[in-house]
């Protein structure tokens, strides 16, 4: 099987409601595909995706350069054609926007690859469970309480049991109101989840987590900016909360810093911007061999598909409007039922995109 032909394109897609968390305020999801066509007539499909910025330059270094590097490539040799887009697109900039296009690339192939061989990819990858277990999520912090709990209410309503939601308010004793008002609106037994998205210095951080500790964190997700690996392992040392980061890191190497040196508990790698499928397994592969789990950031329609695949998975995030169903961009739903994710029964990933839908979005490809 070889790789014949491929195409990019971005939509802007714009949300209905804004999200904010401590450090964002999001009202435009940017999603860039990128498909790519065989000699055998079957077609894989990547995808990456931005919260604003950046989709449409995504985009024009697919179609300028990653996919026409791609044309020619084997799918069965994911590796090889990984190092060598890597080369690529590594000078012109070491992660970021780079990095993204290239994950959209090595999930097509991984499509590709699972749909030669007549898999469902989580069985190619390793096959680990059968069903991953996932947490409501919500970027929230614009919400007032009762909205806050009305959301934590449809949660429940679905069969969440955990749940995570977005602190780092410019005064402290907000934070408090909003954790309270949750922990009793979830009960003693559930999971909850924090996220301050960058927001603290350590001392800062240490100050806020103390006060969060009477309603029982299970983690506390990016306290301080996302490459301070010194910091972290300070605060994970003196507050005894598990700490959880790597949506902001891009290196399989990054990832083994924070590991090494102590200052990360469950990590969170995005396998739409560490590079796709490649990178992620070797980031999943590292974490378990310093016992920590990996629940990956987002993407729920693969991270699904992944935490069935590794085997020392955490949890996967429902994004509250995020999933790429919510987004109205899916052919089929795909969606978790009673907290769970169950990946699609067909060979590939199984996710459909609906292109008629999506037109009405595209900005350029
Ligand atoms: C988040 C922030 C910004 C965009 C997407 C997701 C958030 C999360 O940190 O973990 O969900
Ligand atoms: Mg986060």
């Amino acid at each position: 099987m070889t790789v014949t032909r491929g195409e990019a394109a971005c939509y802007r897609i714009k949300l209905r409601e804004p999200w904010q968390s401590a450090s964002h305020v999001i009202t435009t999801f940017e999603l860039i595909t990128a498909r790519l066509w065989t000699d055998t007539g079957q077609e894989g499909v990547g995808w990456t995706f931005t919260v604003g910025a950046g989709g449409t330059a995504i985009a024009a270094f697919l179609t300028d350069d990653l996919l026409p590097a791609a044309v020619g490539a084997d799918p069965a040799l994911v590796e090889r054609t990984w190092q060598r887009l890597h080369g690529t697109v590594r000078d012109a900039a070491p992660g970021g926007l780079a990095l993204l296009g290239l994950s959209a690339v090595d999930v097509a192939l991984w499509d590709l690859k699972a749909q030669a061989a007549g898999e469902p990819l989580y069985r190619l990858l390793g096959g680990s469970r059968d069903r991953a277990e996932a947490y409501g999520s919500g970027i929230n912090l614009n919400l007032s309480i009762p909205d806050l709990l009305a959301q934590f209410r449809r949660w429940k309503t679905r069969g969440f049991r955990a749940f995570k939601m977005k602190v780092g308010s410019d005064d402290p004793s907000t934070d408090l109101e909003r954790v309270r008002a949750v922990r009793e609106e979830i009960g003693p037994g559930a999971l909850l989840m924090l996220d301050a998205n960058q927001k603290w210095t350590a001392a800062e951080a240490l100050r806020r987590i103390r006060g969060f500790e009477p309603y029982d964190p299970y983690w506390i997700e990016e306290p301080l900016p996302a490459d301070d690996v010194a910091g972290h392992a300070w605060l994970r040392a003196q507050a005894r909360c598990r700490i959880a980061l790597g949506e902001n890191l891009f290196a399989v190497a990054a990832f083994n810093e924070f590991l090494r040196r102590d200052a990360v508990d469950v990590v969170q790698p995005d396998v739409l911007r560490v590079g796709g499928i490649t990178p992620f397994l070797k980031i999943a592969h590292l974490a378990e061999s310093y016992g920590a789990p990996t629940a990956p950031h987002l993407v729920l329609e693969l991270s699904g598909t992944l935490c069935c695949a590794i085997g020392h998975a955490s949890m996967i995030e429902d994004l509250d409007g995020g999933t790429l169903g919510e987004l109205g961009a899916l052919a089929e739903p795909i969606r978790t039922e009673q907290g769970y994710f169950t990946p699609p029964p067909r060979p590939g990933h199984g996710v459909r995109f609906d292109w008629d839908a999506l037109a009405r979005w595209r900005a350029r490809g």
